[in-house]
């Protein structure tokens, strides 16, 4: 397969003035007319041949300037010859035949559940009709549907029978939706005062769990005015949830597609964290409007350009909504727990990559989340002053544009006078730098700290330059008192020397508060000094990553030492389950045990092997261990928690209701499951009926709840999802392979719909110990299944076979063993380009 560059980017030869499209709608002979207004571009000079791009499109009829032409279409497009085009503007006009009942991939036009719907990006259009499929070329389209079904959508605004969209935009944001589907509607008014109809759109029967996606939406318009100054910019704003559907959501203009997972909610179905990620889904796709579609990526190599620039405006927002000090942390969960992984790993790329085969395979942790962290870096060392000039600036020079990389960071150092010269490494160097921090105290009021950092070699770049690293620190006293509040120290060179004076006695540093970039800190402390900072620290994610520390170190010690569960952690811990001062959402994030998948990725990196079921055991024995602590105070800490009135998904709640889980989870390894079966059978919402019996089935216990869950949820597709992925992600080790084949031999088990497949074999990776059993049989189911789905959706396949990524941390055994399964897909026969590459990468 092809490799794309960088370094390769021409413009396109000709601009598309617009686009007319009409669809004849037939689930396995659709006919797409298309009538394309294009003139030769002046920044691609001469005479050019005009160049479609077009896969799986039945060429009908061709016209230029309404003459026949008689052309063949190639595998990928279709190319009108210079000498048969004009020297100025013309009109080109196709008709094209496609199958949407056939269509599997799920990219392109398809159906799903007889809903006829599309999803374009990063180049599903080209499957649709002929045309140049590329974020710069950007023209205004007008869509007429012809179909008997009862709602026909499109972009922009409804006008005389057909959708007019008139903001030019790239063939990726293009949508239609066509089916028998119900609205839930409200009015918004900008703060300009357009007038905006809301609809969400569902199948019949689901209209009554859209509420909170509504709430949502209106909320992330509102705040995208106040925070950004940006408003909505068409008279209607449709949302349609779709049941298949490959990835979250999309942010197609003016008609937002959502894995149905992500719009539907009620309290009896949905948990806290689903109507968490619904809130921050639809926030995330409403802000690509401004971020994203007013202003476009040049190519897909600056994808980060709107994904990270996104995601960072979702999570201010969810901040905003709920608890910054909670999101910050659950944030850097994720970060540690997707982005450091493949950092780490063979498919470590830089946030900006400079070639790809398939652009569908870098829709990834590092261009999403680490490319949000890069932006949160140069907001702290521009300060929020310079960020609000800056986006002021990047709104006023680029709204229309396609954009790069490039004329994002000019804006920045246009605006705040900063050269980004050195922070653009963080846009092109892979890899998570390690920050080590040296202490030094001189004993008459001198503090010194030496900061060094490394950037380790990542696949196609051996050596690297010191980046621009903001490293905010705090100093406290010895009393718990704040001597030096937080500053931002910048390091720039391998070592560099911070020096803090007039200190009446030896601080206690608190560094890398917040998390003020993604990097590895090495920092030698002391298991008392961690507990004091975990009781003192004024800054809240340092007060959680000290406790977090505290655990890490006991369970490698526990892992590699045989050591016995520290007591400085379980006292801490103790101090803070009953500290009531702190919220409950805060508390329950310091008691969650670190994931074993997490200590595999710490003890790698601290120079160990890690052994998966070592890993378990450990852990397993550091919660009993924290349970029997805590039994005496564990009935009194529960009744605690107890949420008074009706579900309410607010943070204040959902946090009380996150605590009592954690509680629950240590309460059900010492009494049997009895307090996890009575919250099971008394729930009155998901979240503790779901919650309840994950704690059963982590202690091996449950069988009978699992039954009666499935006996009152089976006609519901999205709670079954749920109970196919509790039973995987807590199978017993041994037990995990005979768990997944059971599931898979259900007739509910749908490998064509991506949220049941991805609900087991997403778990069968994330169920460390298990998919990584020494007899290798996790590696071989998963595999099995790949190599299944990659002719129906090479898409989703290859993003799943990421569960290989980490392979090179384990023993030799297990490496030979997922190298085997990962050359086995590699010469499965018709592999896709999608599943390839990442097989490619990953054996390196
Ligand atoms: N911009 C979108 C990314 C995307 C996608 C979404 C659904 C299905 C396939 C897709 N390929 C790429 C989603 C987002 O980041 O908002
Ligand atoms: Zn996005």
């Amino acid at each position: 397969a092809r490799t794309i560059h960088l370094a390769d980017y021409q413009p396109f030869t000709h601009c598309v003035d617009q686009v007319d499209l009409t669809f004849r709608l037939h689930p396995t002979a659709t006919r797409v007319l298309a009538k394309l207004a294009l003139s030769p571009n002046p920044a691609r000079p001469g005479h050019q041949d005009l160049r479609l791009n077009g896969i799986d499109l039945r060429l009908i009829s061709a016209r230029l300037n309404g003459a026949v032409l008689d052309l063949i279409a190639d595998e990928t497009g279709l190319t009108v010859p210079a000498t048969l085009l004009p020297e100025g503007p013309f009109t080109l006009e196709t008709e094209v035949e496609i199958a949407p009942a056939q269509n599997t991939a799920l990219e392109g036009l398809y159906m799903s559940n007889g809903l006829y719907c599309t999803q374009c990006e990063a180049e599903g259009f080209r499957k649709i009709t002929f045309y140049p499929d590329r974020p710069d070329v950007m023209a205004p389209f007008r869509v007429r549907i012809e179909s008997d079904l009862p709602v026909l959508l499109s972009n922009g605004n409804p006008t005389g029978g057909e959708w007019v969209d008139p903001w030019p935009k790239p063939a990726y944001l293009f949508a239609l939706v066509a089916g028998d589907l119900i609205a839930t509607s409200a009015d918004f008014t900008t703060a300009s005062g357009r007038a905006v109809k809301l609809n969400i759109w569902v199948r019949p029967g689901d209209e009554t769990r859209t509420d909170y996606a509504m709430d949502a939406l209106i909320r992330s318009m509102r705040w995208d005015e106040t925070a950004y100054g940006r408003e909505y910019d068409l008279d209607v704003f449709n949302i349609v949830a779709v049941d298949d559907f490959n990835m979250g959501a999309m942010e197609n203009k003016g008609l937002n597609i959502f894995n149905a997972k992500y719009v539907l909610a009620s309290p009896e179905t949905a948990t806290d964290d689903d109507y968490a990620r619904i809130e921050a889904i639809i926030a995330h796709e409403y802000f690509h409007n401004w971020t994203g579609n007013r202003i476009t990526c040049r190519d897909w190599f600056q994808l980060c350009l709107k994904e990270g620039l996104t995601v960072f405006r979702d999570q201010q927002f969810s901040g905003d909504m709920r608890s910054h000090a909670v999101k910050r942390i659950e944030d850097v969960l994720t970060l540690r727990a997707r982005q450091f992984r493949e950092d780490g790993g063979p498919l470590a790329h830089a946030v900006r990559p400079d070639s790809f085969v398939e652009i569908n395979n870098f829709y990834t942790a590092t261009v999403y989340e680490k490319g949000a962290e890069v932006i949160g870096m140069l907001k702290r060392l521009v300060g929020d002053d310079g960020y609000k000039q800056a986006l002021d600036l990047y709104f006023d020079r680029h709204d229309g544009q396609a954009a790069t990389i490039e004329d994002w960071l000019a804006v920045f150092a246009d605006a705040t006078g900063r050269d980004l010269a050195q922070f653009k490494r963080w846009y092109e160097q892979a890899g998570t730098p390690r920050v080590t921090v040296k202490e030094d105290w001189d004993g008459a009021g001198t503090f010194r700290l030496t900061l060094s950092q490394v950037n380790p070699p990542t696949p196609g770049q051996p050596v690297k330059d010191a980046k621009v690293i903001p490293v905010a620190v705090g100093l406290l006293n010895p009393n718990g008192g704040e001597v030096l509040e937080t500053t931002v120290l910048e390091l720039t060179n391998s070592e560099q020397v911070f020096e803090f004076n007039g200190l009446a006695a030896r601080p206690v540093p608190s560094i890398l508060r917040g998390f003020s970039a993604p990097v590895v800190l090495e920092h030698a402390v002391d298991p008392t000094t961690r507990a004091f900072l975990l009781a003192h620290d004024t800054d809240p994610f340092n007060k959680w990553e000290s406790g977090r520390a505290l655990a890490k170190e006991i369970l490698a010690r526990m892992v590699t030492e045989g050591a016995a569960p520290g007591a400085d952690w379980l006292e801490a811990m103790t101090q803070v389950a009953g500290d009531d001062s702190l919220d409950p959402a805060f508390r329950a994030l310091v008691l969650r045990l670190p994931g074993e998948d997490d200590m595999a990725q710490t003890l790698f990196a601290a120079g160990h092997v890690p052994d998966p079921a070592a890993i378990h055991a450990a852990r397993k024995r550091l919660g009993l261990a924290l349970a029997e602590r805590l039994a005496p105070a564990l009935p009194g800490l529960l009744a605690g928690t107890v949420v008074d009135g009706p579900y309410s998904p607010d943070a204040k709640a959902a946090g009380k209701r996150a605590l009592r889980l954690a509680l629950l989870s240590l309460q059900t390894r010492l009494d049997a499951g009895a307090a996890a079966s009575a919250l099971f059978a008394q729930a009155d919402n998901m979240t503790d009926e779901g919650g309840a019996l994950a704690c059963l089935l982590e202690q091996g216990i449950g069988a009978e709840e699992l039954a009666r869950f499935e006996a009152k949820w089976h006609g519901d597709r999205l709670v079954m999802d749920k109970w196919f992925s509790l039973q995987v992600l807590h199978a017993a080790p041994e037990a995990l392979a005979g768990v997944v084949n059971r599931l898979t031999a259900r007739p509910d088990f749908d490998m064509k719909n991506p949220n049941r497949f991805r609900s087991v074999m997403g778990m069968l990776a994330a169920n460390h110990a298990g998919f990584h059993h020494a007899d290798g049989a996790g590696y071989r189911l998963l595999a099995d299944w790949l190599i299944k789905l990659d002719p129906l959706n090479p898409q989703t396949a290859a993003r799943m076979s990421t569960g290989f990524e980490s392979w090179s941390r384990y023993d030799a055994d297990r490496q030979g063993m997922i190298r085997g399964e990962l050359a086995r897909m590699a010469a499965a026969p018709g592999l896709s380009r999608n599943l390839g590459e990442m097989v490619g990468r990953m054996l390196g």
